[in-house]
């Protein structure tokens, strides 16, 4: 079967950029220019970009949970499948973030919109947590599914190149669900950041490499 190549953008939204993101992931807005160079190389047959999107009242936002356990960032709220309560899991809760059609939910305006051929919104479900660009971490049944999957097959693409935001949380859980897609996977590593730069990041990578997801650098595909 012929190789075909997708750059896929995860979540690079001013709420989790600097200087003035609800979320900002250190480091978060320096990536743009990788990101825009990989955006140019021809290595990539397809380059999408996804979009955290939530609506104002998502589950993931502590602000909807009562106190004590509303704290952002070290709060956490179980999550139950509306479903199937046997299922279940706790989540992490955030700042509000990625607010649909907020200026904090737009794709960073440096990144070279012009050359992305499709944009994937994800997590607009207020019932669950979604990280991965694909779906929901549910499975018996999974709530919420984006139309990603669906378009990298019927693009016939058997190779996923992952950037973005967050390493720890988005770019980690798209990755994951990318190699269970049977697509050979790739994390560019100069190419995200992690809202937990130290463990959060060697955790994640850790445990990517030993799913078999591969690290490479930018100047390893630009060169
Ligand atoms: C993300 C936390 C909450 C991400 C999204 O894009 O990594 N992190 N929502
Ligand atoms: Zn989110």
């Amino acid at each position: 079967m012929a190789t075909k190549s997708a750059l896929i953008i995860v979540d690079l939204q001013e709420d989790f950029c600097p200087p003035n993101g609800s979320l900002a992931v250190t480091g978060g807005r320096d990536i743009v220019p990788i990101v825009n160079a990989l955006l140019a190389a021809p290595f990539f047959d397809i380059r999408v970009a996804t979009k955290d999107w939530h609506p104002h009242d998502h589950i993931s936002f502590a602000e909807n949970h009562p106190p004590p356990n509303n704290k952002p960032f070290e709060s956490f709220a179980k999550i139950v499948n509306p479903f199937n309560d046997a299922e279940s899991y706790d989540t992490r809760l955030w700042p509000v973030h990625c607010v649909q059609g907020t200026p904090g939910a737009e794709l960073v305006p440096e990144l070279d919109l012009a050359r992305i051929d499709k944009i994937v919104e994800k997590g607009q479900d207020k019932r669950v947590e979604m990280y991965s660009a694909f779906y929901d971490p549910f499975v018996n049944p999974c709530v919420s599914v984006s139309e990603l999957r669906g378009y990298l097959k019927e693009q016939k693409v058997t190779k996923a190149y992952v950037v973005g935001l967050a390493m720890d949380y988005c770019v980690r859980a798209t990755a994951l669900d990318a190699l269970k897609e049977g697509f050979e996977t790739y994390i560019i590593e100069d190419a995200t950041k992690a809202v937990d730069p130290k463990e959060g990041w060697d955790k994640a990578r850790a445990e990517m490499e030993d799913t078999g997801i591969k690290f490479v650098q930018s100047t390893d595909i630009i060169s």
